[in-house]
């Protein structure tokens, strides 16, 4: 096979947005998103369509640059490209001059058939963090990856690859941070300086453009913010979806359904949600209800409803051949279906037996599966779990013949899951009218945040799996997804009781907080821990539910800024070598105030780091300083938590579903601290889309040390809190005298008496 080099440049001009580069080998386009976004997309013989599953936004119409002998320039006001000539490589500059990107000299853009691989210097300090869902260290350096969305049952922590393709990472050295995104939904690789002497950091794909966005904001949470406004942030969750979730592969009737969601009420465990998995199904046909065990689903979803439970119900993308089921009808007599290249639609074997495949790629086929979930919908569900849409099929290996319209599998495997996603949710927020949906796929591809919240498919009850479930939410959050979760107790296997408590403890602090369970393992419901278990389980999902006002604000933040809610903190202290210690790299902060270290199950203590400021133990009070090493206990009923010194964080009191009116009574929390902070609190109802249109209530809350005040703002938006009441519950302060501990919601400023 022969290996090409992209060559000397031999011309280049510009044409509509981008400065076209002519090269001995290839061709080159340069846009400019933003002052910090610049796109860089390389072909050799060909271009793909100029679109994209993932980027939202569009290029500036036009931009200035110059020559000279040895470079192309291309300055914005935060970065300085420079392109050179002979041979044709991109070096990436800040506005001041200092490296933070640059092709190897001697390699730079490869190909070998069409497999197009850039090579890049890799600097001696230099960290990644990123990918998503991928296995392994915080710090990716020496790690290799390829993205090829798989059913990857039983994974390990080291398997590779998973569900998943977020093609984006971030680098870190001398001091600087930069991002990269490769969108390209062929199969993709990156390697981190696993295979090259430390020389090189590398990026490629099968085939396509190298088509990657090169992100030179200083700072991580500016790259979020960036990355975020490239490929779209998610909009509000309804709010049941924050409370807890119980799942189970399967429920196998209606009536256990209402039994077990009965018992969360007698036993009084919060809880807004329960799962129908594939046994719902009449032979597993998508968009039917078993006629024996699910005989009068709508009576099911009224009885629900008046517990104030929603349903989720699984849909695979599988539909099974069988004439006179409808969906494969209408399927057939439109050519919704994936096919071989001869027009025969694909066949594969899933749970429904011999199925064929939604063209989820185009937009009527879109339409037409978003509106068969009246099916689900005309009777009250509204959440949508997405699965096996990898997608996945017995024998794993759909061949690359297969054919979605004018795309074939090895071109857009990887972006099926989310356009089956994207599907389901554009689909149901029809159906649904104002109502939020919630959808919850398995795979995605890098955008997804728009349309559903994430979980990390099949993994295994050990602590081993915990930790590494830690790792994947934090690092699904640096790649845009920020509603995540894990098959809390672990998927496949039967977790001990200590690390069914220990994970549920994790659950608390974990954006989607879902209990799940394979079929043919025990029983995973909070009560079958034995009775101090149980105990411990409740007061857990009962913080959760105390909590739902501080996650509620967190989901906003990100919704504004595509800030994670669970923060690896390589987010913050991006340079702070113990951070990337293997010791304490899945410890990660859940919103702006808590720190969460999590721990095995077998031990009851545990080596924090805590990163430089004061901090407190949620439990105790007791005060810590930072930028140390901390020893603490860690018992099954007390999961290491940490307040950062000078936190408000709104609480409520416990509630058994967020349709609970509950008390009226708001806490704030604070942490005390020297210096002054601030909290954006935001609520809405919690269920629409009026949002969007003003319909929210949202104020900064302001503690000031020296004053010794709280200031609320006015109100922002046209809703009316919940809460009619607030109550102060100060930590740290020493001896207070709180004049009064009870204020209305409308003060503007409460003294604290101290
Ligand atoms: O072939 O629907 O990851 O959560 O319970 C297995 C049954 C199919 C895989 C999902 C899992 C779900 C299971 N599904």
């Amino acid at each position: 096979m022969e290996t090409t080099i992209s060559g000397n440049i031999q011309g280049f001009k510009q044409q509509g947005e981008a400065l076209v580069i002519k090269a001995a080998e290839g061709e080159a386009r340069v846009y400019i998103y933003s002052p910090t976004i610049i796109r860089i997309c390389i072909s050799k013989n060909h271009h793909d369509a100029d679109t994209s599953f993932a980027v939202i936004q569009k290029p500036v119409p036009d931009f200035d640059f110059d020559e000279s002998a040895e470079f192309i320039r291309i300055n914005t006001s935060a970065l300085k490209l420079r392109i050179h000539k002979s041979p044709l490589r991109f070096n990436f500059y800040t506005a001041d001059g200092k490296p933070l990107s640059e092709d190897d000299e001697r390699f730079g853009t490869t190909w070998q058939g069409s497999r197009v691989i850039t090579y890049r210097k890799l600097y001696p300090d230099e960290r990644f963090i990123g990918l998503g869902e991928k296995t392994g260290n915080l710090d990716r350096r020496g790690s290799s990856y390829t993205n090829w969305n798989t059913d990857a049952v039983d994974y390990t922590p080291k398997t590779d690859p998973l569900y998943k393709t977020f093609p984006f990472f971030i680098g870190l050295h001398s001091g600087l941070t930069y991002g990269l995104f490769l969108d390209n939904t062929h199969k993709s690789y990156f390697d981190f300086g696993a295979t090259t002497d430390n020389q090189m950091s590398w990026f490629g794909a099968d085939s396509g453009d190298q088509n990657y966005y090169f992100f030179g904001a200083q700072g991580v949470p500016q790259l979020l913010a960036d990355y975020t406004w490239l490929t779209g942030r998610m909009e509000m969750p309804p709010l049941w979806s924050l409370g807890y979730q119980q799942c189970r592969w399967s429920y196998m009737s209606a009536a256990e359904v209402l039994d077990i969601a009965k018992t969360f009420r007698k036993k009084q465990i919060p809880a807004d949600v329960i799962y129908c998995d594939i046994d719902y199904m009449e032979g597993f046909k998508i968009f039917t209800w078993n006629k024996k065990t699910f005989a009068k689903p709508k009576a099911m979803m009224d009885e629900l409803k008046a517990m104030n439970f929603h349903l989720v119900t699984i849909v695979d993308p599988g539909i099974k051949i069988e004439e006179g089921y409808q969906q494969y009808d209408e399927g057939i007599a439109n050519n919704y279906f994936a096919t071989y290249p001869n027009g025969e639609n694909y066949t594969g074997y899933v749970w429904p037996g011999r199925c064929h495949f939604p063209n989820f790629f185009r937009e009527d086929v879109r339409e037409w599966w978003g509106a068969a979930f009246t099916a689900l919908t005309d009777i009250g569900v509204d959440g949508f779990w997405n699965d096996m849409n990898e997608p996945a099929a017995w024998g794993q290996n759909m061949p690359w013949l297969v054919q979605f319209g004018d795309k074939d599998m090895p071109e857009v495997r990887n972006a099926y899951g989310t356009q089956m996603a994207r599907a389901t949710y554009e689909g149901t927020c029809k159906l649904l009218g104002n109502k939020r949906p919630f959808v919850l796929t398995r795979a995605a591809y890098a955008g997804t945040q728009r349309y559903s919240a994430v979980w990390t498919g099949d993994n295994t009850g050990t602590d081993e799996h915990m930790l590494l479930g830690q790792r994947l939410v934090n690092s699904l959050g640096i790649t845009g997804m920020a509603f995540t979760g894990v098959d809390i107790g672990g998927f496949s296997g039967n977790p001990t009781p200590e690390l069914m408590v220990r994970w549920n403890s994790l659950g608390v602090y974990t954006p989607m907080f879902r209990n799940h369970a394979i079929q043919g393992s025990k029983m995973r419901e909070p009560w079958k821990w034995g009775e101090a278990n149980e105990q411990i389980i409740k007061k857990d999902i009962e913080q959760r539910y105390k909590l739902l006002p501080y996650i509620y604000s967190a989901f906003y933040q990100s919704h504004l800024t595509g800030m994670p809610l669970s923060r690896t903190l390589a987010i913050e202290h991006s340079f702070d070598d113990l951070v990337f210690d293997t010791r304490f790299q899945n410890q990660f902060m859940f919103g702006d105030a808590l720190l969460i270290a999590p721990v095995e199950s077998t031990r009851m203590n545990t080596d924090v780091y805590l990163p430089p400021g004061s901090w407190y133990r949620l439990s105790t009070n007791e005060k810590f300083n930072g930028d140390q090493i901390v020893n603490v206990d860690a018992p099954l009923t007390d999961l290491p938590v940490f307040v950062k010194a000078g936190s408000i964080v709104p609480m409520q009191h416990i509630v058994q579903s967020t349709a609970e009116q509950g008390d009226g009574i708001l806490e704030l929390h604070i942490w005390h601290n020297e210096e002054p902070c601030l909290f954006t609190y935001y609520e809405d109802d919690g269920l629409s889309y009026d949002y969007q249109t003003g319909a929210f209530y949202k104020r900064e809350i302001g503690f000031e040390p020296i004053n010794r005040v709280i200031h609320l703002s006015s109100v922002e938006g046209t809703f009316s809190s919940k809460y009619g009441k607030i109550q102060l519950v100060l930590h740290g302060f020493g001896k207070v005298n709180l004049k009064q501990e009870m204020f209305d919601l409308e003060n503007g400023v409460m003294e604290i008496g101290y």
